[in-house]
C-alpha cells in the first residue's frame, strides 16, 4: 500500500503524462499535408481564372474560388532544371549552381546530394513523402528523388523529349523508385497515371503527415493526352493537355474532401517556367506577359499561382505580393515546426503570412533577381541584359527599366527618365551577383 502522499505524486505524475502524450498527439495530428502540384512549361495565361480565353479550368478555378491567386508569383529560372532546384532548395538556382538543364547520359551532373531538399526537411517532422512525375535534377543514382527525401518516386526522370536508347528502342523511361519500369514510357497516360498514384499515396497515408510532390511531364513537348481529353479542347492539343492536368487537380482536390482532410492539406499549384513560344499552337500563353522560358522577361518566370487551404487561406482571394517557389521551403518548414537549415544560406522566406491573408502582409523580398541579370525592387524592374526569344525587338536596348504597376508587359523603357532608379537597382544586381559568387556552393558529378 502506498501513503496518501505517494499516492497523489504518483496520480498527479499520471496526470501528467496523460497531459503530455494528449498534447503530442494534438500536435502530430495538427501537422498540415502539403500537396505541390507544378506543371511544365504552362504560360501564366493557360488557366480560366488567370485569363485564358479558350482553355476550360473548371477545378483550377474552384480551386482559386475556395483559395488565394498569386498573381506576382516567380521561379527561379525559365528553364526546367534550375527552376526545379530553386523549388527544391529553397535558394537561388546559381546558389547550388544548377543554372541551366540535365541532359540524360551526358552530364553525369545533379543537384548536389548535400543540398537539403523540402522532403528531407519536412522528413525531419516525420511526413511521408512521395514525388511523382519529372524531377530533372539528375538521373544517374545519388541525384534521384529517392535520395533527396522522398520514400518512394514514379515518373519520368527528365524532360520528355528526352531520350534513351535500350534494346533498340529509344525514348523516355518510366521510372519507380530507382528502377525503370517502361520504356519508352506510354506519355499518353502518364498524367492519368501520375494522378491515381498520387490519390493512392494520399490515402495511403491519411492518417498521418504527408508531402506530395506532382511535378507533371506535360505540358513540355512533345504534348499527349489520353483518349478521353484528345481533341476536346478549343485550344487544340495544347487545351487537350491543361485540362487534363485539370482533372487530376480536381481528383486531388476531391479525394482530400472525400477523405475530411481539407481543413489540414496546403495545396499549392504553379509551373516550372514560361510557355515554349517558338513550339507554336503546342506552346503555352503567357500574356500581357512579355516573352517565355528562356528569357528573364517576365513571361519566362512570372507563373500563374494558386494556393488553397480551406479555412485557412482565405477564399477567393488575391495577393499581389513578389513571393516565389524559392520561399516554399522556408514556408513549408515553418508550417510544419520543422527547421530551416542553419548551416548554410537559404535565399527563400516564410511567406506564410501571405497565404494565411494577415492583415498588412507584405512580400518579405525587397528584391529578387532574375538570373543575375535582372532584378525586380517594388513595381520597379531593371533589366541589364535579355533577349526575346521569338518576337523580336531589334530597338530593345539596355539597361530597361520598366514600373510593373503600369507596364506589366514591359513595352515602355523609362530607364531614360529614372537615371537614379536605374543606378540603384544596377548596383543590387552587381552586389547580388558578387555575392552569390562568394557563396556558391557545387552541383553533383558522379566519377567514372
Ligand atoms: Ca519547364
Amino acid at each position: 500500500m502506498q501513503n496518501p502522499r505517494n499516492r497523489l505524486a504518483t496520480i498527479i505524475l499520471f496526470a501528467f503524462a496523460i497531459l503530455v502524450v494528449t498534447q503530442t498527439t494534438t500536435a502530430a495530428e495538427k501537422l498540415p499535408n502539403f500537396v505541390l502540384i507544378f506543371a511544365d512549361d504552362q504560360g501564366y495565361q493557360d488557366i480560366g481564372c488567370f485569363g485564358s480565353p479558350k482553355i476550360k479550368t473548371p477545378n483550377l478555378d474552384r480551386m482559386a474560388q475556395e483559395g488565394r491567386r498569386f498573381t506576382d508569383f516567380y521561379v527561379g529560372a525559365p528553364v526546367c532544371s534550375a527552376s526545379r532546384a530553386a523549388l527544391m532548395t529553397g535558394c537561388y538556382c546559381a546558389r547550388v549552381s544548377v543554372t541551366g538543364v540535365f541532359f540524360p547520359n551526358s552530364s553525369r551532373k545533379g543537384l548536389h546530394p548535400n543540398e537539403i531538399t523540402v522532403a528531407e526537411v519536412l522528413k525531419t517532422q516525420g511526413y511521408a513523402t512521395a514525388c511523382v512525375g519529372k524531377w530533372h535534377l539528375g538521373d544517374e543514382k545519388p541525384f534521384l528523388p529517392t535520395r533527396q527525401g522522398f520514400d518512394s518516386y514514379l515518373g519520368i526522370p527528365y524532360s520528355n523529349d528526352m531520350s534513351i536508347t535500350l534494346d533498340g528502342r529509344k525514348g523516355p523511361p518510366l521510372m519507380r523508385d530507382e528502377e525503370i519500369i517502361e520504356h519508352p514510357a506510354d506519355q499518353a497516360t502518364l498524367t492519368r497515371r501520375y494522378t491515381e498514384e498520387g490519390v493512392r499515396f494520399i490515402r495511403a497515408n491519411k492518417d498521418r503527415p504527408f508531402f506530395l510532390y506532382l511535378p507533371h511531364t506535360m505540358p513540355h513537348v512533345p504534348l499527349f493526352a489520353s483518349e478521353k481529353f484528345k481533341d476536346t479542347s478549343a485550344r487544340g492539343l495544347y487545351g487537350d493537355v491543361i485540362e487534363e492536368i485539370d482533372w487530376s487537380v480536381g481528383q486531388i482536390l476531391g479525394t482530400l474532401r472525400e477523405l475530411g482532410l481539407t481543413e489540414n492539406t496546403l495545396v499549392v499549384y504553379t509551373s516550372d517556367n514560361g510557355p515554349w513560344l517558338s513550339k507554336g499552337d503546342h506552346g503555352g500563353c503567357a500574356l500581357p506577359l512579355r516573352d517565355g522560358k528562356f528569357s528573364t522577361w517576365e513571361g519566362g518566370m512570372r507563373e500563374p499561382c494558386i494556393m488553397w487551404w480551406p479555412g485557412k487561406v482565405p477564399a477567393g482571394t488575391s495577393c499581389g505580393e513578389v513571393a516565389a517557389t524559392m520561399d516554399v521551403l522556408p514556408t513549408f518548414a515553418k508550417l510544419a515546426g520543422a527547421n530551416v537549415p542553419e548551416d548554410r544560406i537559404i535565399d527563400g522566406k516564410d511567406i506564410s503570412p501571405l497565404l494565411l491573408g494577415q492583415d498588412g502582409a507584405k512580400s518579405p523580398h525587397e528584391t529578387y533577381f532574375f538570373r543575375g541579370n535582372a532584378v525586380r525592387a517594388g513595381t520597379w524592374k531593371l533589366h541589364l541584359s535579355g533577349r526575346d526569344t521569338v518576337k523580336k525587338r531589334p530597338d530593345q536596348v539596355f539597361p530597361a527599366l520598366y514600373d510593373l504597376s503600369t507596364d506589366i508587359g514591359e513595352d515602355r523603357n523609362v530607364a531614360a527618365e529614372n537615371p537614379e532608379i536605374v543606378e540603384r537597382l544596377t548596383k543590387l544586381i552587381m552586389e547580388h551577383r558578387e555575392e552569390i559568387a562568394a557563396n556558391q556552393r557545387p552541383a553533383g558529378v558522379v566519377e567514372r
